[in-house]
């Protein structure tokens, strides 16, 4: 028989005594509970999270429902997400030592992970709607993109490694629904869940009637859906990030799946693009240059990843695709081969891109950018910016240059007055 207790959520009254057992909390925060302090702080849609502190060390406990938290305890949701967000932070923390949180300590039964304490770390969605400049933030992501892209692949890992992970990871069957769901499916049908800020009415229905769209839509699902390249973030959006001034790390991969190589740069480059977009309310006199600046990252995170992969690909091409016995050894040069996947990854980057600019304002869970903006006459303007630049991304895909042909694209419609 199982000696262990069954899961049970906890609270800021129970957390002390019921976690002083796990002896590398005690060691971290201090042995006595009754002096730890406990907050709730959990603003994501999905699981709780405290901070525990005392006087030792503060530290976070995060820990899943069984439900949506956004939607409630009608929307079940297995708790055994939490395995797979501890084990996506293992790899994370090998292909990229030092970008996401250190792990203490996790219980399987409890769904709970006691990790690293991010102070002053805020959330970078909060760094971005607040003004807020981050040193350094591009190359770190753009490089952190572009490690676990290449290092969670074939391109890097033994093939038998690498399909075992898949297999592992294929156990996280309902989190990926959710995805297919919310980002790829209902923002063009009338789903029950859905939003929209009145006026976009027109742009709504525009989108719903175009099956052109839609079809590359959903040819950019049915490669999330059936395409295992490399071990995906799942969720990499600007609340998924928490930086200072100087220092960032991704946090909360509990979306993790096997999935295409641009998938995780594509959304996050959507969030900094509906960042962009939101500016007009949220800036005064300081729009343009810090507008220019949310471009300056886009454009500098892409270039980054661009001359990470193609140092990666020169350096740890060790897996079973590209091989350099059929390149190098051959005194050939592998670079147009190089070339023809980045390719790929970009087109899959773009449309990923263009597909979380729509689901961010019309399906379930929008962003903070846009929803902390009050007046919806003026957020129904800036989001229609976005929607349109989201349904170009998708038309031109396969065919934009680089990042900067991108933001160029976002000047353009931040331009133009569309409703
Ligand atoms: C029901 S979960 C809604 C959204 O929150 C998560 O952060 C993901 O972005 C998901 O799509
Ligand atoms: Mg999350």
């Amino acid at each position: 028989m199982d000696a262990r207790p069954a899961y049970e959520a906890l609270t800021v009254e129970t957390l002390p005594d019921r976690l002083v057992t796990i002896s590398v909390l005690a060691d971290r925060v201090g042995p006595d509970p009754s002096a730890w302090t406990v907050e709730e702080v959990g603003d994501g849609n999905l699981n709780l999270v405290f901070i525990v502190g005392g006087d030792r060390g503060t530290v976070i406990v995060k820990q899943a429902l069984p439900y949506v938290r956004l939607v409630g305890d009608s929307w079940p949701l297995p708790l055994y997400r939490a395995f797979f967000e501890y084990h996506a932070l293992t790899r994370q923390a090998a292909r990229d030592p030092g970008a996401v949180p250190e792990v203490y300590h996790f219980d399987e039964t409890q769904a709970l992970i006691v990790m690293e304490y991010l102070s002053p770390h805020v959330i970078l969605r909060r760094k971005l709607i607040a003004g807020e400049r981050v040193a350094g933030l591009a190359e770190f992501l753009g490089r952190y993109c572009a490690r676990t892209s290449f290092r969670g692949s074939e391109l890097s890992m033994a093939s038998r490694d690498k399909k075992r992970d898949v297999a592992l990871f294929a156990g996280n069957v309902e989190i990926p629904a959710i995805t297919e769901a919310l980002v790829f499916t209902d923002p063009y049908r009338d789903a029950d869940m859905n939003s929209h800020t009145d006026g976009l009415e027109p742009l709504v229905a525009q989108l719903r009637a175009d099956i052109e769209l839609k079809v590359k839509v959903q040819q950019a699902l049915q490669r999330f859906v059936s395409n295992t390249e490399t071990m995906l973030h799942g969720d990499l959006h600007s609340g998924s990030i928490m930086s200072t001034d100087r220092e960032s790390r991704v946090i909360d991969p509990e979306f993790v799946q096997y999935g295409p190589m641009g998938f995780d740069v594509g959304m996050l480059c959507a969030n900094f693009l509906m960042a962009y977009f939101s500016q007009p309310a949220h800036r005064g006199e300081d729009l343009d240059e810090y507008q220019c600046w949310v471009l300056e990252v886009i454009s500098e995170l892409c270039s980054v990843f661009d001359k990470e992969f193609r140092s990666l690909w020169r350096s740890e091409r060790t897996g079973i695709l590209y091989p350099t016995v059929l390149f190098e050894d051959q005194g050939q040069d592998s670079t147009p081969a190089c070339d023809a996947v980045l390719a790929g990854l970009w087109r899959d980057a773009w449309m990923v891109c263009g597909i979380e600019m729509h689901r961010r304002c019309l399906s379930l869970a929008h962003n903070a950018d846009f929803e902390d903006i009050a007046d919806t006459t003026v957020r129904a303007r800036l989001e229609a910016r976005n929607l349109m630049m989201g349904a170009e991304l998708l038309r031109r895909a396969g065919t934009l240059e680089d990042a900067g042909a991108v933001c160029a694209m976002a000047r353009e419609f931040n331009g133009k007055d569309i409703l």
